[in-house]
């Protein structure tokens, strides 16, 4: 596929997505919404794929939030029609995916910059990165499911101390308070991310894809009906050719070979 914004690189089943609007410190403008619709479309799809990764180009921002000169110009149905949809479902989306999403969030990670990462699976942060919601600032509050998945990620107490009084948490606040995994020098960011990724693809891929709705899909339903749903993924997984050979190669003593069936 064609972006406007993202540069695409594949290696080894991992895609790697990369934002460079280096003139506004990667802020997501209409094109860039799209470019993460279709990206997280092509990943669902794309056979050859087990992994994502998200990040920005340079050193300074992640992404800066949307971009402020293309929500000057919005009005109230632009937020229920495309192309202002766009970025909502992309996350919907990048959520549901079957295949593990990454943030490797190197820098500023703001209003819908850091909605982005929250809809992924796992954020590592470089030591230089912020992570803030500031749109209250702008008269405007998360409109990409940052009021949401944060307070569900992390709490309801600092989701109001980052959506209301508009904290922006450093680097290592943001591991304190369960927004990210692990924080790295810049450097050695994409090569965190990368080995993380590349630790996912070993794993059963219908273990993985399962686990994840598993864990996605029961946070809005009673914890009966979660552990039920949990309880019957299980049991789908054992009738797959997979848990045959993760089960034999460990008392083998081998590497599994995983087909995904
Ligand atoms: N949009 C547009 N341009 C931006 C943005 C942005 N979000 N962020 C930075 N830029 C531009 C600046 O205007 C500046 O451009 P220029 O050089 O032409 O003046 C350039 O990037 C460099 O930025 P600064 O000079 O401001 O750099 P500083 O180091 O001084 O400051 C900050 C860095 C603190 C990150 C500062 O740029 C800033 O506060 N940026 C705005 C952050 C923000 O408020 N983000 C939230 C935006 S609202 C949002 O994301 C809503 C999401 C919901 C979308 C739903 C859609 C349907």
């Amino acid at each position: 596929p064609e972006f406007t914004h993202f540069t695409l690189e594949e290696q080894e089943g991992i895609a790697i997505f990369t934002i460079s609007r280096p003139e506004a410190l990667n802020a997501l403008n209409q094109a860039a919404w799209t470019d993460l619709l279709n990206f997280a479309e092509y990943l669902e799809k794309a056979e050859h794929l087990q992994v994502g990764i998200i990040t920005g180009a340079g050193d300074k921002s992640f992404i800066a939030g949307a971009d402020i000169n293309t929500l000057t110009g919005m009005v109230p149905m632009d937020a229920v029609n495309p192309p202002c949809t766009d970025l909502g479902q992309a996350l919907i989306l990048l959520e549901s995916c079957s295949k593990p999403v990454i943030a490797a969030i190197n820098g500023y990670a703001l209003g819908g910059g850091l909605e982005v990462a929250l809809a992924c699976d796992f954020r590592i942060v470089s030591e230089n990165a912020a992570l803030g919601l500031p749109e209250v600032g702008l008269g405007l509050i998360p409109g990409a499911g940052g009021t949401q998945r944060l307070s569900r990620l992390a709490g309801i107490g600092i989701a109001k101390d980052m959506i209301l009084a508009g904290r922006t948490l450093s680097a290592q606040e943001a591991v304190t308070h369960n927004l990210a995994m692990k924080v790295v020098p810049r450097e050695d960011l994409l090569a965190e991310a990368v080995k993380l990724a590349k630790s996912l693809a070993k794993k059963g891929p219908l273990a993985l894809r399962l686990g994840k709705q598993a864990i996605n899909r029961s946070l809005d339903v009673d914890l009966k009906t979660a552990l039920y749903i949990e309880n019957l993924t299980f049991g789908m997984l054992l009738s797959t050719d997979d848990k045959r050979e993760g089960t034999r190669a460990f008392i083998e003593k081998r590497k599994p070979a995983f087909k995904g069936k």
